[in-house]
């Protein structure tokens, strides 16, 4: 069974997405996000010009040997848009495996290791009682973890606050931050919402980067009282031995990775015991074959999965991640937003949420595809991440 045919798709039905769809000669397909918000354009030229020659006539079923001939045959090692073009091969890959076999993808990555995916969503908002209207909201629907995202008083706009709204602008807007009115806000935020909602829910927040790693220590050893399942990303994580100082005075879990390319980019994270989960995700960090390896690296230093899912990536990453969450014996938190109805028209699945988790497809291979009619409808539009400042202008991390 060779590769007959390989093509990128990008659309925009409200965020722009990109995948990679595999045909073989005896007619299987398979699916592939290739995503990478902000620079979507760089990752679909490396697949059209770089990948796709090589792919037509390969054996589709050869899914480790394509990953090692792409990633040593390239020359130039990981990066994000290497990674993210490997990854919509890698995936393509098993969801033609799965169907061939006849099998959902993750019986073919041994089986169900729980009976459902344990899910978190994002309760976003710029006031307290915002806040805590939304996380009500949240936990009718059936959530069981819940991410908490609150406006700054004196910030106009803080991450995450606004993070739902779609695509963003070509040239990418600027935000103003301020660490000490965030350190000084944030325990206040949590206060209030464990004495509303007690101690059940599980609850985490995301950093974005913004903290340095004694800004961080604080920051985590003042959420203490209110248990965090994790504080992600508090840092940038370019220097991995920087979390150690974080370790050295919080007992707050960490979480981070969803920059993550390769194993190499938390190694030391991992083996030092420096974080707790780690955040890397199919469509960035290499597709299901090395993602698979960085969680079995985990497993062996007590760090959980927490894969990134937000729909900055498509629901074929979505798809695919809850096949590898739903196997291995580490798992610890899948993150979740609902996609537009736009995005589901564009991408039919057949995975599902109910009672705080999702459930992968059970159909053959990985329960995902892509319209491509639909995705003719809704053509690429630029759009670039924001940019953040400090308050006397300096740029910071967004
Ligand atoms: C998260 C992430 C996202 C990123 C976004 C970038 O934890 O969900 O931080 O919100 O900002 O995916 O493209
Ligand atoms: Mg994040």
């Amino acid at each position: 069974m060779k590769i007959a045919d390989a093509r990128v798709i990008v659309t925009c039905p409200g965020r722009n997405f990109v995948t990679l769809k595999i045909v073989t000669d005896d007619g299987v397909t398979g699916v592939g996000d290739a995503t990478l918000a902000g620079r979507e354009l760089a990752v679909a030229s490396y697949l059209t010009e770089h990948v796709v020659p090589l792919l037509i006539g390969r054996e589709a079923d050869r899914i480790e040997d394509t990953w090692q001939y792409l990633y040593r045959g390239a020359y130039w090692r990981r990066g994000p848009v290497t990674m993210s073009a490997i990854a919509a091969v890698d995936t393509a890959l098993w969801d033609i495996k799965g169907k061939v076999a006849g099998l959902p993808v993750y019986q073919l990555l041994g089986g169900r290791s729980r009976d459902g995916v344990t899910v978190y969503g994002h309760a976003n908002a710029p006031t307290v009682d915002g806040l805590l209207a939304e996380l009500a909201r949240h936990l009718d629907l059936g959530y069981r973890a819940i991410r908490v995202q609150c406006g700054v008083p004196g910030l106009t706009d803080t991450y995450g606050v606004g993070q739902d709204k779609p695509a963003g602008t070509a040239v990418p807007a600027e935000t103003v931050w301020s660490s000490e009115r965030y350190l000084h806000h944030v325990p206040s935020v949590f206060a209030q919402v464990r004495s509303e909602f007690g101690p059940e829910v599980k609850l985490l927040h995301d950093v974005h980067h913004r903290l340095t790693p004694i800004e961080a220590a604080r920051l985590g050893k003042s959420l203490e009282p209110y248990a965090l399942t994790w504080l992600e990303d508090p840092v940038p994580a370019e220097l991995q031995e920087g979390y150690r100082l974080i370790r050295q005075h919080t007992t707050t879990p960490i979480a981070v990775g969803e920059v993550f390319n390769t194993v190499w980019d938390c190694q030391q994270l991992i083996t030092e015991q420096l974080i707790d989960y780690v955040r890397a995700t199919v469509v960035h960090a290499g597709g299901i074959t090395h993602l698979r390896r960085i969680f079995d690296l985990a497993h062996l230093y007590h760090v959980r999965s927490g894969s990134h899912g937000t729909t900055t990536m498509s629901p074929v990453s979505l798809a695919a991640a809850l096949h590898l969450d739903v196997s291995i014996p580490n798992f610890g938190l899948q993150e979740y937003l609902p996609y537009t109805e736009a995005t589901d028209a564009v991408f039919p699945h057949s995975y599902r949420f109910a009672d705080g988790c999702l459930h992968p497809s059970e159909e053959p291979g990985l329960g995902v595809d892509i319209d491509e009619e639909s995705a003719a409808r809704h053509p690429y539009r630029p759009a670039s991440l924001p940019v953040n400042r400090l308050e006397d202008g300096t740029l910071h991390n967004w």
